[in-house]
């Protein structure tokens, strides 16, 4: 059954603009779902020693669960680290959200311990993303790196999530995350992707993750970089290392995992990806592709038991069970 968590429109939902020239914003939701919506951090003007402290000690005061909530139109021109629902989620929890809109950002390299993270649900995050989705718009100008349909640069865990919609950027585009020293499991993207490599003359764009590796998400917490049981069928277009799944699977750092992934290789466009497997269309909309690649459907028990995928055989791509699964 579809989810329908409460909506909240941008202009309303918020208190106040977003100052794109401050980056950093904190706020709560003005409306009567406060109390079950929480607070969102937005764009925390961290000093790059001062993340790794944030994330080390002081993150965890700060819990904070969103949760069942949609926030539906943005319109959203930020710099740096930008987010549809938040710029940056420290530890906490987002279940059940969703995003659709616009949101662009633009920012220069001087700056580099700021220096992108821009998602269409969050720009930059270290927590738990779970049963969300975005239907929009993410395009960075400029040197700013890590565009992703859903979070721009993802160190924390994304779980039964999808985005639709188009990215566009230059290092790091990925049709769900642009950047993956975390974890990404049972996720899917259909977004259209696009990387621009006029600005850095060299491009990392993947239908799923631009870059895939074990580095970044602060020294005292390993990093993972891990993607596994997920698939992308959006249109993947750039110069330099551009997969119809991952871009890029090491960069200068430790390479990361990837495994029973899947990419459509005629939807994208791509032959090659630096991680998982490539399939036909017709491939794609056979349930037997993924079962044999260890996805766990509704319709068996072989893989578990916890039924998170189903699939129209033959008609259409694998869909997650909380969306319209049939009865
Ligand atoms: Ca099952």
């Amino acid at each position: 059954m579809l989810h329908e968590p409460c909506q909240v429109r941008n202009e309303a939902a918020l208190s106040d603009a977003p100052d794109a020239s401050r980056g950093s914003e904190q706020r709560r939701i003005k409306s009567t779902q406060q109390d079950v919506c929480g607070t969102i951090f937005r764009c925390l003007p961290l000093f790059f020693p001062l993340t790794i402290l944030w994330n080390w000690n002081i993150k965890r005061r700060l819990f904070a669960e969103v949760r069942d909530l949609g926030i539906v139109d943005v319109n959203i021109t930020g710099r740096d680290i930008v987010g549809g629902l938040a710029g940056y989620n420290g530890d906490s929890s987002i279940t059940k959200c969703y995003s659709s809109g616009t949101i662009s950002a633009s920012g220069s390299s001087d700056r580099w311990w700021l220096s992108g993270g821009v998602g269409g649900l969050v720009g930059l995050n270290w927590g738990t993303v779970t049963d969300c989705y975005v239907n929009g718009s993410v395009t960075i100008i400029g040197e700013d790196k890590f565009a992703g349909g859903l979070i721009g640069d993802n160190g924390g865990s994304v779980t039964q999530c999808f985005s639709a919609g188009s990215v566009s950027g230059n290092h790091s585009v990925g049709g769900l995350v642009g950047t993956n020293p975390g974890e990404v499991t049972d996720c899917y993207s259909t977004t259209t992707v696009n990387g621009d490599s006029s600005v850095n003359g060299n491009s990392v764009v993947g239908g799923l993750v631009g870059q895939n590796n074990k580095w970044g998400r602060g020294a005292l917490e390993p990093a993972v970089g891990f993607i596994a049981r997920c698939y992308s069928s959006g249109p993947v277009s750039g110069d330099g290392r551009v997969g119809g799944l991952v871009g890029w699977n090491a960069g200068i750092y430790i390479e990361g995992v990837v495994s029973h992934s899947l990419w459509d290789v005629l939807t994208s466009g791509r032959t090659w990806s630096a991680g998982g497997t490539g399939k036909t269309t017709a491939e794609m909309h056979t349930g037997k592709t993924f079962l044999d690649a260890g996805w766990d459907f509704m319709s068996e028990t072989t893989n578990g038991t916890e039924d998170i995928w189903w699939i129209l055989e033959g008609k259409d791509y694998p869909r997650l069970s909380w969306e319209n699964a049939p009865q």
